[in-house]
């Protein structure tokens, strides 16, 4: 496995194996065998385009002999910031085949974010858009490669080098097929080494779960670097299954419910807060949506209120998801009693999948209690890549992911979400790590002290909130909001209040009380 990622212990590599969980494949040919068994049937459409099984095959190949020729070679890392493209695909198939080594970008990242991953992952490489959402990717990319000596190329989307495809060696399947990254507990995201192995096996079982075939049509909402759209079942799922996966540009819900409309879509997944969006939505649509099968909700606590309206607004079955890019993933099943479905998210899709549920000083507490997420199995991470220290700490001795959500399982088998112990806020699905945010409020010369932490809100469930302890006069949203964009934050990361007080409440270790703090600004007597 590529240095600096941790592998599975040999014992249980041969056990997920002989389970046939691990079947030897890499991803880059399991699209030659999709290519091979359903041709031209459509895999991938995108705006206009239409593109068949076989093209997409052949359209991997060229540019997997077109970067070959650039010099990219087995290993080479390349950070990936695209939106839902097709060329995103085939890139990712591309560099599967290659053996290089795509490293998932959001669209939504910015100079800050874009810069720690080229340097973490020791990419050579950025891949842009070069125009979306009103912003100059190609800027962005050539700013870090100014400031990052190791990136050698900047490539742009719609000008991908191509050439006659050359017989390539087969990547080891245990290896490395990309990196995703982490929600983020410390201050900047880590990244998540997937295998070919273990990702084709994630995409295969949750594929069957929804019973996916030539006929599943999977709509992409959400931003395609996710773990949830690309493989839970997602686009690799319904290519598992000979389907066709339609890239949505944008979650609005009026062109999503066109394309659900003229593409006859069966399957998508969407966030809580595009769930809002959508069933506001439905009433004034008059588009045909009994298409539509399966909406798959997860990323960020879903409210019995609003999972009961899901199936009477679109006629079709509301599955709840958790999952992590990490690895594990819980779905609730077809056959699930209705209770089970509006309150509880689901069981584990892998008979492999090990939980255990665990108090403060990890002991297993009983079922119906409620404590932290361990969880291990064959397509859940090890270790972050090149982070010995942070994986000392997030992992136990035995192998075990600790989660940092707290969850409990009710006596049927399910689990309930019921909060976590990490320090992050869950704004919408997006996740943000309080410490990263903290260190660049503290940048600005007025704030001694800053304390971030989840508000409620009714849409997007948690909103963020700054708490500073101010040196002279305090800052004003606007300001601290400005300082933080011109540091490079992503957007999603602003906070969206600010609290002035005097002092934090500590816990008995000396560390600041988020818990007291958050219900101090929910109960409103944070001054401003
Ligand atoms: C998904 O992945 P990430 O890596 O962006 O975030 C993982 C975290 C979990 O640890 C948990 O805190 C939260 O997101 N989460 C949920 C949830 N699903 C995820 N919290 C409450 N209810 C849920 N249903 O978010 C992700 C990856 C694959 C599939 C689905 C979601």
């Amino acid at each position: 496995m590529l240095q600096g990622c941790v592998p599975w212990p040999d014992q249980d590599a041969a056990r997920f194996t002989d389970a046939g969980y691990w079947r030897g494949e890499t991803l880059g040919a399991l699209l030659r065998d999709w290519a091979a068994r359903h041709g031209d049937r459509t895999a991938l459409v995108c705006g206009d385009r239409r593109i068949s099984y076989q093209r997409l095959d052949a359209w991997a190949d060229r540019l997997a002999a077109g970067l070959r020729a650039q010099g990219i070679r087995s290993g080479d890392r390349i950070v990936v910031q695209l939106p839902n493209v097709a060329e995103f695909v085939a890139l990712c198939f591309a560099m599967f085949r290659l053996g290089a080594l795509p490293v998932f970008a959001l669209p939504a990242y910015r100079a800050n974010e874009i810069r720690h991953l080229c340097e973490l992952s020791g990419a050579i490489g950025i891949v842009v858009p070069r125009e979306h959402a009103d912003y100059d990717y190609v800027a962005l990319a050539k700013e870090i490669a100014g400031v990052v000596p190791a990136i050698e190329h900047v490539f742009v989307a719609d000008s991908l080098p191509e050439a006659d495809p050359v017989a390539l060696p087969e990547p080891d399947p245990r290896d490395v097929a990309f990196f995703l990254l982490s929600g983020g507990t410390t201050a900047l995201p880590k990244l998540i080494p997937r295998t070919h192995d273990d990702y084709a096996y994630q995409t295969r079982i949750t594929a069957e779960i929804n019973e996916l075939g030539p006929d599943s049509v999977y709509l992409t909402v959400l931003p395609i670097e996710f773990n949830f759209p690309w493989g839970c079942p997602g686009i690799i799922g319904v290519f598992q299954a000979g389907g066709t996966a339609v890239m949505a540009l944008t979650p609005e819900p009026e062109p999503c419910f066109e394309l659900i409309e003229r593409e006859r879509v069966t399957i998508t997944s969407v966030v809580p807060t595009i769930t809002h969006l959508w069933l506001e939505a439905v009433p004034h649509s008059n588009r045909d949506m009994s298409s539509l099968e399966i909406i798959q909700i997860g990323s960020a606590k879903l409210h019995p209120e609003v999972a009961a309206r899901v199936q009477p607004a679109f006629g079709c079955r509301l599955q709840q998801v958790f999952g992590m890019a990490e690895g594990l993933l819980t779905f609730t099943r077809a056959d699930d009693p209705e209770d089970v479905v509006l309150t509880t998210q689901g069981r584990p899709v892998s008979p492999a999948d090990e939980i255990r549920v665990v108090d403060e000083s990890g002991n297993d507490v009983p079922v119906g209690v409620a404590g932290e997420l361990l969880t291990r199995g064959p397509y859940t991470l090890r270790g972050y890549y090149n982070a010995p220290e942070h994986n000392a700490k997030a992992f136990t001795s035995d192998g075990f992911y600790r989660s940092g959500d707290l969850v409990r399982f009710t006596e049927s088998g399910h689990m309930v979400v019921e909060g976590r112990v990490k320090d992050v806020i869950n704004r919408g699905g997006d996740k943000i790590s309080a410490t990263e945010v903290e260190a660049h409020l503290t940048a600005h010369p007025n704030v001694a002290q800053a304390a971030v932490v989840a508000v409620p809100d009714l849409v997007l469930g948690e909103k963020t909130c700054a708490v500073i302890i101010p040196d002279g006069a305090a800052p004003k949203l606007p300001q601290l909001r400005k300082l933080l964009r011109e540091r490079g934050l992503a957007d999603y990361k602003l906070p969206d209040r600010v609290e002035v007080v005097e002092s934090f409440p500590l816990t008995g270790l000396g560390k600041v009380d988020k818990k007291s703090l958050a219900a101090t600004i929910a109960g409103g007597s944070g001054g401003r």
